[in-house]
């Protein structure tokens, strides 16, 4: 990335898992597709060097109710952010557009109410082909979205120490 703008601060995060505690929320709908974002996600903690101790995976029914344990984790004290895994597929549901939308706005709701980031790695497909894809070794949105929570913490950590 290079750019020519002229600033005093710059301030961006970087993607060290060091000391950073981490929720996973995980929906079981589709769970031939959140287990392989789930496992895209633990690679990522581990490469990014977040403790094992330092994460908590949560289980949800589906996409759906994603949002209200994000938010419970955050509410507990659990976490420094928030991975929300998840899998709506159109060719699959008659209300992929009622759970794909509320699940997002609640995501955004969430993160934005508590200032605790909250990942939207939640995979929204026309076709299992390309839920497939998205959650493969060479394209993960599970591993993307760790890597997201990361820079956000840390971002937001600076943000912070720069008062
Ligand atoms: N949940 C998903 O995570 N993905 C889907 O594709 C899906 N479909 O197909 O409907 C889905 N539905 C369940 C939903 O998330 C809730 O669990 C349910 O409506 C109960 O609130």
């Amino acid at each position: 990335m290079s750019s020519n703008f002229r600033a005093a601060n710059s301030v961006t995060g970087d993607v060290d898992g060091t000391g950073v505690r981490v929720g996973v929320v995980c929906g079981r709908f589709n769970d031939h597709i959140t287990n392989r974002l789930l496992e895209g996600a633990d690679n990522a903690l581990a490469v990014h060097g977040v403790a094992e101790s330092d994460v908590t995976v949560v289980w949800v029914p589906g996409a759906y109710e994603v949002p209200m344990a994000a938010k419970a984790l955050i509410e507990n004290g659990h976490v420094d952010a928030v991975v929300c895994l998840g899998a709506v597929i159109r060719g699959e549901t008659s209300h992929y557009d009622f759970v794909a939308g509320e699940c997002a706005r609640g995501i955004q709701d969430v993160q934005l109410a508590t200032g605790v980031p909250v990942i939207f790695g939640v995979l929204t497909t026309e076709n299992l082909e390309q839920a497939l894809a998205r959650s493969s070794e060479d394209d993960n949105k599970g591993e993307e979205s760790v890597r997201t929570a990361l820079e956000m913490v840390n971002l937001l950590r600076r943000l912070a120490a720069k008062g």
